[in-house]
């Protein structure tokens, strides 16, 4: 039995099916119209997008290349723990799934570091500040795959916390990167979903299969939390983040804290349907803010994991940099191919430049 069968595709099941992403969707059709000439404060003020050859603030541009790239290298350096996962997939439609998945993710760092080059910065220069440490990429995936059930919770969970966070991204001020985001979160949409039937077939499987599906959900419900950075309102909040300015700008249009809120409430629900239980006693119903009440999320764990502390986070980087030397040869090649073609096209031009020249007047 697959869990298509079970799961109702007209009911949404992340933030990417939700009247959120039609809306976002709409928007971006209607954002090409805007003022001619106008000022970035003008655009912003007016909701407008602002495009590259756009003046803009040093600080908006520093701000975008710092959390494009940074999303960039998360989708990238994200390969690795489900990619690990691909030769030991429980059936030839699991890894054929499994492949599609993660050749998405490196998809998505492709579009995400073009809109980081509309800014002014070379992907190599990003790559190379992955490398050293200079740039971040997100928590989460500095935890290990332990069983093939983690490669449902990430589907379910990782996977759901990104759409919750990049569907409002849809709307971002920058022209490029929302109209990344509005692809992006269509795919990571199809990816929650096969998360979800992952653990759907478990939950319906044998004991030892619903242990180990909840032993997943177990691990990565506290990761998964982390994922929407440090609390950014109320008494939690320790200042200094970057929320107020960003939203000020209309690059993040909700606080952490908002979108992951939401979340809560959307997986409590759907943890019910799958028949798991979230690892947290202090997850109730609160019937006053119409809301999930949840317990601490461990702030020490996240800062040392951002530290490089992580169970796997000298595993991910040496990987990544080992990738990157041994593909090399291949940026060489498309590096020579590309020269040759433009060469070419040159020459061409020149011929027919050459052949007009020729031509008696008429
Ligand atoms: N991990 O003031 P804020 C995915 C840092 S893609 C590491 O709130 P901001 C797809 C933050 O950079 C997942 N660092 O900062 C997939 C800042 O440090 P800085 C990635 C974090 O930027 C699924 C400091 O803490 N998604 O999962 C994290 O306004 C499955 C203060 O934080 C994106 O990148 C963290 N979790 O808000 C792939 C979405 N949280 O730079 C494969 C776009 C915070 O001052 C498999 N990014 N920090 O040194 C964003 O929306 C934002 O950048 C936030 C953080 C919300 C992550």
């Amino acid at each position: 039995m697959y869990g298509t069968e079970v799961i109702d595709p007209d009911v949404p099941l992340n933030a990417a099916e939700s009247a959120d992403y039609d809306a976002a969707l709409a928007g971006s059709a209607a954002a090409g119209e805007r003022p001619a000439h106008a000022s970035f404060d003008a655009l912003i003020e007016a909701d407008q997008r602002v495009e590259p050859r756009d003046d803009m603030p040093s600080a908006y541009r520093k701000t975008l290349i710092r959390q494009i790239a940074q999303h960039a290298h998360s989708e990238v350096i994200g390969m690795q723990p489900e990619g690990s996962w691909v030769t030991r997939a429980p059936s030839l439609r699991r890894k054929a799934i499994l492949i599609a998945k993660v050749q998405d993710e490196a998809g998505h760092g492709l579009y995400l570091y073009s809109a980081a080059e509309t800014l002014g910065i070379d992907r190599a220069e990003l790559l190379d500040m992955l490398h050293d440490g200079r740039q971040k990429y997100s928590s989460i995936f500095n935890y290990p795959t332990l069983t093939w059930a983690d490669c449902g919770a990430i589907g379910w969970l990782v996977d759901g916390a990104a759409i919750m966070n990049q569907v409002p991204l849809c709307r971002c001020s920058y022209g490029p990167y929302a109209r990344a985001m509005i692809r992006v979160c269509k795919e990571e949409s199809f990816h929650q979903r096969q998360g979800f039937e992952i653990l759907w077939n478990l939950m319906r499987g044998t004991d030892a299969q619903r242990a180990m599906a909840q032993d997943a959900a177990n691990r990565w419900w506290g990761p998964a939390l982390m994922m929407f950075g440090p609390h950014d309102t109320g008494d939690a909040a320790q200042g200094g983040g970057h929320t107020e300015q960003s939203m000020a700008w209309g690059i993040k249009r909700f606080s952490n804290d908002d979108l992951r809120q939401r979340f809560v409430d959307m997986m409590v629900l759907q943890a019910d349907r799958l028949g798991l239980t979230l690892p947290d006693p202090d997850l109730r119903w609160n019937e006053e803010r119409g809301h999930w009440d949840f317990g601490a999320i461990d702030w020490d764990e996240f800062r040392r994991v951002l530290k490089g502390d992580g169970p796997c986070n000298a595993e991910r980087i040496s990987h990544r940099r080992r990738a990157h030397d041994e593909g090399a040869w291949v940026r060489e090649a498309a590096t020579a191919y590309a020269a040759k073609q433009a060469a070419r096209a040159t020459s061409a031009t020149r011929s027919t430049d050459r052949l007009h020249a020729a031509e008696p007047a008429a």
